[in-house]
């Protein structure tokens, strides 16, 4: 008997993350994918990017993943913009979110008029990296205090992401973090990564990631008008 030899499990997931992004695409929204370790500093990062992406004007969105709880979009409810909580526990808990899992939250939200989805991942350094969301943008927290060698270690995410943020940067001298050993392992896993470094709480670094996703958002617009 012939033997069917599966090359791509993850096919059928890229197929909804094409299809998610098209859709996103013929909006003229962009997606941005928050990815990290549970605590490197997501939530508190949206919660200080967010008013620096608006005072572009722009309309921003969120769908935040958990395995359980509300907690993150409760965080950000004072920002008073369109939040999807999706909390896998409810579909066997995952520790990531799928293509198809994102277009729930999407749904949610999609009514309303945005310009940028950012998409705050399941805490977890190795398998949100697995899936593609439909996301434009793929971005990695590693915070200061995870230790200078996680790059290394679990180099799928960093392969994945555009860009790299160092984050708590306000803690790397408590630390005693080797800022230039981190930004090497960033590179040597990824040398097309684009690092920063940044802080939830100094809000150092948020006006330069801010321009990225702005620019990104920008790039998708003249991709649509040269058709
Ligand atoms: N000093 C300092 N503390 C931070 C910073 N960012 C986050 N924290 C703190 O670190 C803890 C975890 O931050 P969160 O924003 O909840 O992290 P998270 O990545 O969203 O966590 P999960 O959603 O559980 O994966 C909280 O106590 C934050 O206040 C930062 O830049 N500097
Ligand atoms: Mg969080």
């Amino acid at each position: 008997m012939e033997i069917k030899l599966v090359k791509n499990v993850f096919e059928e997931n890229e197929t909804l993350a094409h299809e998610l992004r098209k859709k996103l695409h013929s909006r003229g929204q962009c997606m941005v994918n928050f990815m990290s370790a549970p605590g490197s500093g997501k939530t508190r990062l949206l919660e200080k990017l967010i008013p620096e992406l608006q005072k572009s004007g722009l309309k921003i969105g969120v769908i935040e993943g958990d395995i359980t709880t509300t907690r993150d979009a409760e965080r950000l409810q004072h920002l008073n913009i369109p939040i999807a909580q999706i909390c896998t526990e409810f579909f066997g808990g995952d520790c990531h979110l799928a293509a198809h899992v994102v277009a729930g939250g999407y749904q949610e939200i999609e009514k309303e008029p945005l310009d940028i989805i950012l998409l705050e991942n399941v805490g977890n350094l190795v398998c949100p990296a697995e899936f593609d969301t439909g996301s434009d943008l793929n971005i990695v927290l590693l915070s200061v205090t995870e230790g200078e060698d996680k790059p290394l270690k679990y180099p799928l995410m960093f392969r994945a992401a555009h860009i790299g943020l160092i984050n708590k940067i306000d803690l790397a001298i408590a630390a005693e973090t080797n800022l230039p050993l981190l930004r090497k392992n960033m590179l040597q896993v990824n040398p097309k990564l684009q690092v920063l470094e940044t802080s939830g709480k100094t809000l150092q670094g948020i006006p330069e990631l801010a321009e990225r996703i702005k620019n990104c958002h920008t790039s998708l617009g003249q991709l649509i008008q040269s058709g």
